[in-house]
């Protein structure tokens, strides 16, 4: 993890190059006219100093073409970068179809990681190379920020809310994890690593740590102690709608608007229920505020996902 002095650290996912590119790009851009600007101070100051006491300056009443050079040239510079950051920033925010779901809690002052196959994780994250990993991530108390600076991603983990990230790792080793927002008084101690691994050897860890149930199979045990079930049955006179295959899915609300079902709507219909009701129903759901915390959001969530229709 430590080798030496670097400067920069490991570029180890596809988009670390990328991102340091553009970053060089506005060093060289910064240096390049931050050195023509002391530069041309000096030899102005030289050039055209006072001369003599009685000297009057020639006025000069601006030059046309002077001022369209000095206006185009640094708006073309901006909108390339505008336009590479813009990109980019679209790259690093657009999960690819095929990623693999795993979900981060953070928690004063730890990170608790679920993979799709049910194992958990704490202040650690092992991924396969050549994966592309999206993270879905909330916080049980205050902001987090989940940052591995390896990968050049970095994003908050804001209370009431789930944030995602991805990257795909592209070296196997071990990289830095940390919290890069102050969270509190052991905010420094809340740092793990992420241990990168070619697809088998990742496989082999999966099989040999404590076999965990899978996020949705935890999901339906909660599902039932809540007695979600006693109102969501797959039923058409039930009490609550169905929730096989809503997933992704339009549904039409009470006040003729149309949402869809994705984690941000599945946790407020949890949590605030009378926030958005679905319409044809009555607003007879009990908010489960304080009765499940983000970890078991997430699990429910998990299992709902798994509700697909046959
Ligand atoms: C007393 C019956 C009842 C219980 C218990 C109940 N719900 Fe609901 N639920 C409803 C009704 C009725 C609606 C539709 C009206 C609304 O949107 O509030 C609903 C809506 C929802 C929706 C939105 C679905 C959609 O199609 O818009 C979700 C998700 C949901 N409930 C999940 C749960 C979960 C998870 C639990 C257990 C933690 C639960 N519910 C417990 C009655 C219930
Ligand atoms: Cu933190």
């Amino acid at each position: 993890m430590n080798k030496g002095f670097q400067l920069f650290p490991e570029q180890a996912s596809t988009l670390a190059a990328q991102v340091d590119y553009l970053y060089f790009f506005l060093i060289a851009v910064s240096l390049f006219f931050s050195v023509l600007i002391f530069f041309l101070i000096y030899v102005f100051a030289v050039r055209y100093r006072r001369k003599s006491e009685q000297e009057v300056p020639e006025q000069i009443p601006g030059l046309l073409k002077l001022e369209i050079l000095w206006s185009v040239i640094p708006f073309l510079l901006c909108m390339v970068v505008f336009v590479w950051g813009a990109t980019l920033y679209f790259d690093t925010y657009s999960p690819p179809k095929d990623a693999l779901e795993y979900y981060v809690v953070g928690k004063q002052w730890m990170w608790h990681i679920q993979h799709p196959t049910g194992q958990r994780e704490i202040n650690e994250l092992h991924v396969p190379t050549g994966q592309p990993i999206k993270l879905t991530m909330a916080t049980e108390d205050v902001i987090h920020s989940f940052y591995i600076p390896a990968f050049r991603v970095k994003r908050d983990v804001v209370p009431g809310r789930y944030t995602s990230m991805w990257f795909e790792a592209t070296k196997p080793g071990e990289y830095h994890l940390f919290c890069a927002e102050y969270c509190g008084t052991k905010h420094s101690q809340m740092r793990g690593r992420v241990v990168v691994m070619e697809p088998a050897d990742y496989q082999n860890w999966l099989s040999g740590g404590v076999a965990n149930e899978p996020l949705e199979v935890i999901g339906e045990k909660k599902f039932r102690q809540l007695a979600c079930h006693t109102c969501h049955v797959d039923k058409p006179d039930a009490r609550g709608p169905s929730l096989v295959g809503v997933f992704g899915e339009p549904v039409r609300l009470q006040n003729g608007q149309t949402v869809t079902v994705d984690e941000t709507y599945i946790r407020e219909s949890i949590l605030n229920p009378n926030a958005k009701i679905a319409a044809g129903y009555r607003p007879v759901m009990p908010t489960f505020k304080g009765q499940i915390d983000e970890v078991g959001l997430l699990q429910i969530t998990a299992y709902i996902k798994s509700l697909t229709k046959e």
